[in-house]
């Protein structure tokens, strides 16, 4: 297969790409067809390697209003609402809600996937299905599992079993919730707790950490200093982290010397954190999302999650990545021409990274799978800002999306 005219990697000059047993063979300004091969010519649209949805919880998705809808808007509503409907599931229920919103994923150009899925359920159901799931799905999306207990580990009866259970079943990382422990003591330890139990099963490490406008709230230097300390690095990845928000300067100019010599990854979730922090201040009220901007100069790496697709704690979502970028570059401040064009980024090498996908395996270059994306714009400015559709979302050489764009007409 032979897709012409192509702006790969949002660069300025068109190029063609040849595919051959589900890989890049080819790529070169021109390249002539081969008899008999099926050629597509774009005329100038922009190919990006797939989108990857670092942060989500697939398990809860697609749940919104029941058993009711959260009015506080507070992650603590969507926690309590969550432990209620957690008692009705069944592996039928999410593998049903798991699918649709796969499919959603799918026609948005998503092919990777860190889920979240809940362990602290003494039954494990929602681990079960999405271990399954995860390899069913493995010809479209290539889904990660944290172990992640919602409400504790030191907190939530046997909890430190049911991660144990959970990561010998399969899971890909271990996560932690220290700011959700019932004390600090207990934060502490159970960020100790899962440093180990990811070093004695070479897992990864994804801690949900210090998701609270709480600016005393100081679980990232304990999980910065473990992953420094283990080695495991750049294996782990500290998500959400909006009391950073918070923290006072002098503190941060500290912590960030730490927090470069961890090496960890971060995932920001601005849709989801502008909605859930700040809900206990009056005005001004405080945006919750983490320093993006400074992290990002301080060379340390950041991707962004959407979180949620309609569930206790974000009512919307349609597994667009695309609106991510779109409210982090403002939430952010990160609206320079520049920064807007290579924000793609973090959806897209980023995330690579933050998932530790093996090195050199995930873009656009001859060897490498035929994993990408084509926009229906020039480059990745005009796809932000006009909200362009995926034209086709190519696995393996073969579509697995197509969109045909709206036509409007104005009489
Ligand atoms: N659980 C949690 O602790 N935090 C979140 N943002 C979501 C679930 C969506
Ligand atoms: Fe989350």
């Amino acid at each position: 297969m032979l897709l012409q005219q192509l702006y790969l990697n949002n660069e300025k000059t068109m190029s063609d790409l040849r595919i051959e047993d589900g890989k890049i063979v080819e790529i070169a300004q021109s390249i002539a067809p081969r008899e008999g091969e099926t050629v597509e010519r774009f005329g100038g649209k922009l190919a990006l390697p797939p989108f990857i949805e670092s942060h989500v919880h697939l398990d809860a998705c697609l749940t919104v209003g029941d058993p009711a809808f959260n009015l506080s808007g507070t992650l603590f509503e969507g926690i309590s609402l969550w432990s209620r409907r957690k008692e009705k599931l069944t592996k039928q229920d999410v593998r049903e809600r798991v699918l649709r919103a796969a499919q959603m994923l799918c026609r948005n150009g998503v092919q990777y996937v860190r889920t979240h899925v809940d362990v602290t359920d003494p039954k494990l159901t929602a681990m079960e299905a999405l271990l399954e799931l995860r390899q069913e799905l493995r010809d479209r999306i290539e889904i990660q599992i944290v172990a992640f207990p919602q409400e504790g580990i030191l907190s939530y009866p046997n909890g430190k079993q049911l991660m144990t259970d959970a990561v010998a079943m399969g899971a890909d990382a271990v996560g932690a919730i220290p700011h959700f422990e019932f004390t600090r003591e207990y934060s502490v330890e159970s960020l100790n707790f899962a440093v180990a139990l990811a070093e004695k099963y070479g897992r990864l490490v994804d801690v949900h950490c210090d998701e609270i406008d709480d600016e005393a709230s100081r679980g990232l230097e304990t999980l910065a200093a473990r992953a420094y300390e283990s080695g495991l690095k750049s294996r782990v990845t500290a998500s959400h982290t909006t009391a950073m928000h918070s923290y006072n300067n002098a503190y941060v100019v500290r912590l960030m010397r730490l927090l470069t010599m961890s090496e960890i990854n971060f995932v920001s979730n601005p849709l989801v954190n502008t909605h859930l922090q700040g809900r206990m201040d009056t005005y001004p009220k405080r945006r919750g999302v983490t320093r993006v901007k400074e992290l990002t100069e301080a060379g340390l790496n950041v991707s962004f999650g959407h979180d949620d697709i309609r569930d206790p704690w974000y009512p919307m979502g349609t597994g667009s990545m695309r609106d991510v970028v779109f409210l982090g570059l403002h939430v952010c401040q990160m609206m320079g021409y520049e920064e807007i064009q290579n924000s793609y980024r973090f959806i897209c090498d980023n995330a690579a990274r933050t998932l530790c996908l093996p090195e050199g395996s995930y873009g656009l270059r001859p060897g490498n799978e035929a994993n990408l994306v084509i926009l229906d714009a020039k480059d990745w400015y005009d796809a932000l800002s006009l909200n362009a559709p995926v034209l086709r979302s190519i696995r393996k050489g073969a579509v697995i999306a197509r969109t045909t764009p709206a036509r409007y007409e104005t009489l």
